[in-house]
């Protein structure tokens, strides 16, 4: 029996072991499904606290729920380790880590390349290989091959290697991991095989694409797609102000078109670690065989540039009761980079207070997902208690992040002035003049 079909055999009984690299918002929820279809899951993560947290049954993902992942623990189907050499055992690997820019927007490998450095060192034969991060168009062949190859692995036969690219949307109630179609690369047809089989113990519905790039580009596009179409009605947003029209009903009355067109809405600017990011990891790599990506680089610029209008619009609607930004008690509500999200990373609202204290504003910020957060310089802020007070004291309050937590209603009836980048005030009544996007 030739070494594919022994793992294939092993992944069919779930008597196979998968490992998990990375127990974040992606590799947590995938190992309990993975737990869940039957498989013992190994998971290596470099956090201590995280590894111990889990073997205590305690989940710390808003998806998973600890009483979901307790009995995992209990019964031994999933445990977690920092150490990597534990996955000596693992049938299969998948990769879910994180690939962030570096402050020049280059993609940062650092976590993916030490992470198959790591697995190269106890990579065995009949072993497969995932890598569902998010990277550039051909970084899984380009980085996983080579380290594998030189201990006499021939790809295919006695290792398998894919890109399987990551479609978790943190929050989302609707979809999850096995109602959301999962898109696989192989480096080979027996990698693409091997890679199905794993996960379509874990996803309803497997994409096989025809190569490692292919399905790079896929992820890609979902999300280049996202930071174009935000960036044209942000830009959209910025031309309505111009004309004295109002953004949000143009993209209503457009949006009841019922073909040919998907609503996007214009907000504070693009945040979290996937619309900002991905589309850089593209228009890096057009870069480097001399193609520039030009409606990338101009949805960044765009998006990029959306705190700055925010704090013009507090400015005007601030000059408007005749009061400079300087000394004027300005609270945000919002600081997580989508609603219902606890996450900061890229959050336009960082930039929007980074600003607003430049500006000498005296400014703080509520967030009941966020108690605590660092600006970019290195200041750090903490959530302040929300209260009639906060509102009745404050020059202006601006929605950046409109967390379903918040009762805009009683917002708008004790604060004076409301700047709303994200139309939650949109049909309320209230004492606040409001101003828009
Ligand atoms: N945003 C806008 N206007 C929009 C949509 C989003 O300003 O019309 C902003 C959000 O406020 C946020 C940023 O863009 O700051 C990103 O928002 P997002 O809705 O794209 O949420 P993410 O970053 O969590 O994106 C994830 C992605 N999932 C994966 O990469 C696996 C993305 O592909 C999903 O489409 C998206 O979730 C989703 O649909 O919720």
């Amino acid at each position: 029996m030739t070494i594919k079909q022994q793992l294939l055999d092993r992944l069919v009984q779930r008597t196979a072991r998968v490992g998990i690299v990375g127990l974040g918002y992606v590799g947590l929820p995938l190992a309990v499904e993975f737990a869940e279809a039957g498989f013992t899951v190994i998971g290596v993560d470099v956090a201590r606290e995280k590894v111990d947290s889990l073997n205590r049954g305690e989940s710390y993902i808003l998806d998973i729920p600890t009483e979901r992942l307790k009995p995992l623990v209990e019964s031994g189907k999933f445990c977690a380790t920092t150490d990597y050499a534990a996955l000596a055992d693992a049938d299969t690997v998948s990769i879910c880590v994180p690939t962030p820019v570096n402050r020049a927007k280059e993609p940062d490998m650092t976590f993916v390349i030490d992470s198959v450095d790591a697995i190269a060192k106890i990579c065995h034969d009949g072993m497969l290989v995932v890598l569902e991060s998010t990277a550039y168009p051909g970084a899984a062949a380009e980085i996983i091959l080579p380290r594998l190859s030189f201990n006499g692995f021939r790809v295919g036969e006695n290792v398998f290697v894919a890109f399987s690219p990551e479609r978790i949307d943190p929050a989302n109630p609707r979809f999850n991991v096995r109602n959301t179609p999962k898109v696989i690369g192989g480096v080979t047809p027996a990698c693409t095989e091997v890679c199905s089989a794993l996960y379509d113990a874990a996803v309803d519905q497997i994409v096989p694409v025809s190569s490692p790039t292919t399905a790079e580009m896929v992820k890609l596009l979902e999300n280049t797609f996202r930071a174009v179409n935000i960036g044209l009605v942000n830009e959209l947003a910025i031309m309505c102000d111009l004309l004295g029209v109002n953004v949000w009903e143009v993209i209503q009355a457009a949006a009841t078109k019922p073909f040919g067109f998907m609503p996007f809405y214009p907000g504070p600017g693009v945040g979290g670690h996937c619309i900002p990011v991905d589309p850089l990891y593209l228009s890096w790599k057009m870069k480097t065989l001399n193609y520039n990506a030009r409606f990338i680089e101009l949805a960044a610029s765009i998006n990029m540039g959306m705190p700055g209008v925010v704090v013009e619009r507090i400015t005007e609607a601030l000059n408007d009761d005749a009061k400079p930004v300087r000394g004027s008690r300005i609270v945000v509500l919002g600081a997580a980079y989508k609603r219902d999200v606890d996450d900061v990373r890229e959050s336009p609202a960082l930039e929007v207070l980074h600003l607003l204290r430049h500006k000498g504003a005296d400014v703080v910020y509520h967030d009941p997902y966020v108690r605590e957060l660092r600006l970019e310089d290195g200041a750090v802020m903490q959530s302040v208690a929300y209260s009639e007070a906060l509102l009745e004291g404050a020059d202006c309050v601006v929605i950046v992040t409109d967390h379903r937590r918040i009762d805009y209603q009683h917002v708008v009836d004790h604060t004076r002035l409301v700047v709303d980048t994200r139309n939650v005030t949109a049909a309320l009544k209230g004492r606040a003049r409001v101003a828009r996007l």
